[in-house]
């Protein structure tokens, strides 16, 4: 394993090398999308909670008012307490697809730096080779073996050695294949540390609701937001483009998974109705919603940002409208959103009483754990 180690780490650099290329061809491909990532980060509004259903005004007036009205329409919580918390500006092509993308989408935790080096620089180049080489003997026999360039056949029946060697080749390819994919089988399955935040993910037809037994229990309602001149979606709900922050269209919604960077998360998983599936490809994350199960799996984001994904299982008409957006923060401004959700509570803390000295004792609260299964040092 030292050595498949080594290979390992010299295969990350060149990964890494690869993603800060793909990352600024997805720039320079992305021109127009680049000025609204450096637009100034608007002052913290107070989402008003409004009643379900009510139509959201239209994007044309930008002002103060009708931006926070907007703001969390279908948001049951009540006002949220002042302070702390502005949605973060998804970068263009992190956490998204890009335009003409082909491949798995760049990576942003251990495991999935994992799997996509796995993908890219062992399952890819063997495929290849393989299929290269059957082509070529194919190709070699139909044009050296025909009844016109041949006309009578060898009676050969065996040859030990050549059987050995196709035997024994395979086989140790096949070796090769399952080491890092057992391994990274394994990895997926470990369970959380103890001590890990816990969110629960519900999937309904057809949003998310994110809810967080660790920060005091509070529920976050998930829906997509409506396209401007498109047909309404989720009525009540603001378009998108309306808010500087806003990602694409059809992934970005009016409530965020909001959660932590650099630590691991228990996210426990199931649904309300049928069957959905929670799906992020930038951070290697995909489990089914099952109603009445809970199918659980950690979560780890290694930097602060905004990473979309979308339902991966059928569940009706509305299947394709109900995209997941996770903004991963630095803990302190997590546990600032948490205090800014009706309820929040920081983890590891007991509510109210300490409230006052949450953001001192913020690092204190939650033990660094280790992390999930780096696939190398
Ligand atoms: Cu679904």
């Amino acid at each position: 394993m030292k050595s498949g180690n080594n290979v390992r780490a010299a295969s990350r650099g060149i990964t890494n090398l690869g993603k800060a290329l793909g990352l600024s061809l997805a720039l320079a491909m992305l021109p127009q999308v680049a000025p609204a990532a450096a637009s100034p980060m608007p002052a913290f509004s107070t989402p008003a909670a409004e009643a379900p259903g009510a139509q959201a005004p239209v994007a044309a007036d930008k002002g103060a008012g009708a931006v926070e009205a907007a703001g969390n329409a279908l948001n049951n919580e009540g006002p949220t307490a002042a302070g702390g918390y502005t949605p973060m500006t998804p970068t263009p092509g992190v956490g998204m697809p890009v335009d003409k993308g082909i491949g798995l989408q760049t990576q942003y935790s251990p495991l999935g730096e994992y799997g996509h080096w796995l993908h890219d620089k062992v399952l890819l180049p063997i495929i290849t080779v393989i299929c290269l080489l059957v082509l070529a003997l194919l190709v070699f026999i139909i044009v050296r073996y025909n009844r016109r360039a041949n006309p009578v056949a060898s009676k050969t029946s065996h040859n030990t050695v050549l059987e050995v060697v196709w035997t024994l080749v395979p086989v140790l390819i096949l070796i090769g294949i399952a080491v890092p994919s057992i391994d990274l089988l394994a990895k997926q399955f470990k369970p959380a540390p103890a001590k890990a935040l816990t969110i629960k993910v519900t999937g309904n037809q057809w949003f998310w609701t994110y809810s967080y037994p660790d920060n005091g229990e509070f529920e976050v309602n998930s829906y997509m937001l409506n396209e401007p001149g498109q047909p309404v979606i989720n009525a009540g709900v603001r378009e998108v483009g309306t808010q500087p922050w806003d990602g694409p269209a059809q992934l970005e919604v009016d409530n965020r998974m909001v959660v932590p960077a650099g630590e691991p998360i228990r996210l426990q998983i199931t649904a309300a109705d049928v069957i959905h599936s929670f799906a992020i490809p930038s951070l290697w994350f995909k489990l089914d919603a099952v109603p009445g199960r809970i199918n659980e799996k950690v979560l780890f984001v290694e930097k602060p940002g905004v990473y979309y994904g979308q339902c991966s299982e059928l569940c009706g008409v509305k299947h394709g409208y109900m995209p997941i957006a996770v903004e991963a923060l630095p803990r302190d401004q997590y546990n600032a959103w948490v205090l800014s959700q009706a309820g929040g509570v920081i983890d590891g803390q007991k509510p109210a009483a300490e409230e006052a000295a949450a953001s001192d004792n913020a690092s204190e609260a939650v033990p660094a754990v280790e992390t999930t299964a780096a696939p190398a040092a």
